[in-house]
Parts: structure tokens; C-alpha cells; sequence
């Protein structure tokens, strides 16, 4: 542990109820040990990306202060997905619950445990608009200020809920 540091994290989720999911999972996060959840972004209702054939997304971003070291959050972030019965088995298939590390400071790591920052988040709207929501100067580092990398992307829908 040590002095805290600002992460963001992707809220996902596209099976059963997948608004209680995410707001039960925003709860998970305002209790984890040694973190404090500073601000919630407002949901989204998204299209499908990667397996086009399945149910639209409920999106979302959290920051967080956290104590924790990365793989700690990481760990405590698989924990939730598990307690909300995710399981994990064919890639980019419909899930009940994903909570991805986007962001831990400007850490930049590409380990087999955890790639910092997370390797398709400047690609994806439905990660960049809820996290400029939350964070309008944010910078993904070695790709710039994710408003910029948003206003590039083409058009994907994200509509508010
Ligand atoms: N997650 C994926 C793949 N595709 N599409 C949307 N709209 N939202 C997601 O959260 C999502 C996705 C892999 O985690
Ligand atoms: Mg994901
Ligand atoms: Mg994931």
C-alpha cells in the first residue's frame, strides 16, 4: 500500500439485468478496501463491439483513489466480476459483468497479468465517452488527451440512459 493513486475503471455489461448489474457493481467498488470511489460517470446503452450478434452494452466509468498496487486492484476487480457470476470463457462473448483497469496513474506496464494502460481503450467510445465525462483533461498516455482521441473515433452509438 502506499500513497493513493487515480484510477479509472470500465463497468460493462450486457447480460441479465445489466443496469442493477453495473450500478451493483458501482457499490462493490464504493466499499473496496483501501479505495475511495470519487465519482461515477453516467451510464450508457452501446452497441455491440468485437461479436456484433449480441445484446447492446450498459457502459459506465468509475475513478477511483485507491491504495492498492495494480495488480491488487486488478485482483479485487476479478472478485467483484466473480461475485456477480461472471464467467469467463469465449473472448468479447456477453457477460453479466466486466470491470476493466483503464487507467492507474500514468503507469504504462505490458506484462501477461496486466497491460497498462488497457490496450483498446482509445478505440472504444463507449470507454472514452463516459470517462471524459468524468475526466475532460485526461491524457492516455502514449496516445493522448481521450477527448481528442473521442472526437476521432468514427461514429459508434453510445446514447445515454
Ligand atoms: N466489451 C467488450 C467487447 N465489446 N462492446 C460494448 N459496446 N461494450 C463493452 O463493454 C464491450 C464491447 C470486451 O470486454
Ligand atoms: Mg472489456
Ligand atoms: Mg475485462
Amino acid at each position: 500500500m502506499h500513497a493513493p493513486v487515480r484510477a479509472y475503471v470500465a463497468l460493462g455489461s450486457n447480460l441479465g439485468d445489466p443496469v442493477a448489474s453495473v450500478r451493483a457493481a458501482l457499490a462493490d467498488l464504493q466499499g473496496l478496501r483501501a479505495t475511495r470511489l470519487v465519482v461515477a460517470s453516467p451510464l450508457y446503452r452501446t452497441a455491440p463491439v468485437g461479436l456484433l450478434h449480441q445484446p447492446d452494452f450498459i457502459n459506465g466509468v468509475a475513478a477511483l483513489d485507491t491504495e492498492l498496487a495494480a495488480v491488487g486492484l486488478l485482483a479485487e476487480l476479478f472478485a467483484i466480476e466473480a461475485r456477480h457470476g461472471r464467467r469467463r470463457n469465449v473472448r468479447n462473448a456477453p457477460r453479466t459483468l466486466d470491470l476493466d483497469l483503464l487507467l492507474y496513474g500514468d503507469v504504462c506496464q505490458d506484462d501477461p497479468t496486466l497491460t497498462l494502460p488497457h490496450p483498446r481503450m482509445h478505440e472504444r467510445a463507449f470507454v472514452l465517452r463516459p470517462l471524459v465525462d468524468v475526466a475532460p483533461q485526461v491524457v492516455i498516455p502514449g496516445r493522448g488527451p481521450a477527448a481528442a482521441l473521442l472526437a476521432a473515433l468514427p461514429a459508434q452509438r453510445v446514447l445515454p440512459l
